[in-house]
């Protein structure tokens, strides 16, 4: 009989990230076995019952829920782990905060800045433990790109630019709104790439080089109708399709970031790079195991950009997989977030980002969307990071 607390959760939404949080709840036991804490899968909850059952069926859960408001009174549960579309995030974190539960949010926090703060009001008054689902920074590169950078290698730095680029809303027959559409349908993302993609990018950058004073953006939308799965009519395209910006962050570095739907091409290429006075550093997710390395002050004939393929036991994360030299992937971030997670109820430290750190990204992807609205800088009012 297992001596470990239980950590037994309700899950909300059974799409892409339902999949991936629940992949990262089966594997943590075996992988991070020292952990005093282990995921029991004890509800999950869908509107659909008989999709919701075959969910559970595959991945574990002992019971199933078609109305969030009951799972989260349930009294079995500990915590509630959000992956609904964007539009429901704050309800059902605030109803689980007033019932006592822990949370785990999908990214972005919420639609808006006003939502987030809500949220994280929430979640004070409660006092009940909370992280956010920005997955990448727990890719062991990405991590390793953190202690090279807080160990002073870099140096001061100068510049940050990240992409994310992707190519699957091209097409004027994508449809918006509706199961598996939510993230074209203003209403229901708040917002299109800003949100969806370049939350991320400003997550992993603020972690690893500070705050973001300030910003300047264009955005646009490329197609201005779309077929509204919801309605049954033709609507106006209110996202953005693609937005740019450039930003003062507080170090006195430059950051440039992109992020489009309509990059031929690129499925899902979110690279990052870093340029110090004495060294930088440069990542890509099609190559997640490897960290790009230049340090100037290399002896000059052997001098050049090292690709450190990040798995070695000593570097993060890596000690808990198979030998040096063998590879993971997407699928282990959230695995190590969940083992993260499960850590800090050991320790009591918050699990980073919280919904305070991801309150702070909702700033900035705000202002990204107020500057390119007006056309102006945007002060993001971000406190710091
Ligand atoms: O959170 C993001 C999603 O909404 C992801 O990291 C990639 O882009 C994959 O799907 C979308």
């Amino acid at each position: 009989m297992s001596t470990k607390k239980e950590l037994r959760i309700g899950l909300v939404g059974t799409g892409f990230m339902g999949r991936t949080h629940s992949n990262g709840y089966n594997r943590v036991p075996n992988f991070f076995p020292d952990l005093e804490y282990t995921p029991v899968l004890k509800a999950v909850c869908s509107r659909n019952a008989a999709k919701v059952q075959a969910f559970a069926d595959q991945w574990g859960y002992e019971s199933i829920e078609t109305d969030w408001k009951v799972l989260v009174a349930r009294d079995d549960i500990d915590a509630i782990d959000i992956c609904t579309p964007n539009d429901s995030h704050a309800e059902i974190a605030i109803a689980a905060a007033k019932a006592g539960k822990m949370i785990l949010c999908e990214k972005p926090l919420a639609r808006t800045v006003a939502e987030a703060q809500q949220m994280v009001d929430a979640v004070k008054e409660a006092g009940v433990a909370n992280t956010v689902w920005y997955n990448y920074r727990r890719i062991p590169a990405v991590s390793l790109a953190k202690q090279i950078i807080d160990s002073g290698k870099l140096g001061k730095i100068f510049h940050y630019r990240a992409n994310f680029l992707q190519d699957w809303t091209i097409s004027a027959e994508v449809p918006q709104g509706g199961a598996g559409t939510w993230r074209m349908d203003v209403e229901a993302a708040g917002s299109g790439v800003t949100g969806d993609l370049l939350a991320h990018c400003i997550d992993t950058a603020m972690w690893l080089n500070g705050t973001i004073k300030d910003v300047s953006a264009v955005t646009e939308t490329f197609v201005k109708e779309r077929f509204h799965q919801g309605t049954g009519k033709v609507e106006p395209v209110g996202i953005d399709d693609a937005c740019i910006f450039h930003c003062h962050f507080d170090n006195g570095s430059l950051g440039l970031f992109e992020s489009t739907r309509y990059a031929r091409g690129h499925k899902a290429l979110y690279t990052l790079e870093i340029n110090g006075e004495n060294a930088s550093i440069r990542w890509d997710l099609h190559d997640l195991n490897r960290l790009e390395y230049f340090d100037h002050s290399d002896e000059s004939i052997v001098r050049g950009w090292r690709s450190i393929h990040v798995t070695d036991g000593d570097q993060p994360y890596m000690d808990k997989w198979w030998v040096p030299g063998l590879g993971i992937g997407y699928e282990h971030s959230f695995i190590h977030q969940v083992a993260d997670f499960l850590k800090s109820l050991e320790t009591g430290a918050p699990c980073s980002p919280n919904f305070q750190d991801s309150l702070e990204t909702q700033k900035v992807c705000e202002a990204v969307l107020e500057s390119a609205a007006s056309r102006s800088w945007k002060d993001t009012g971000v406190e710091e990071f």
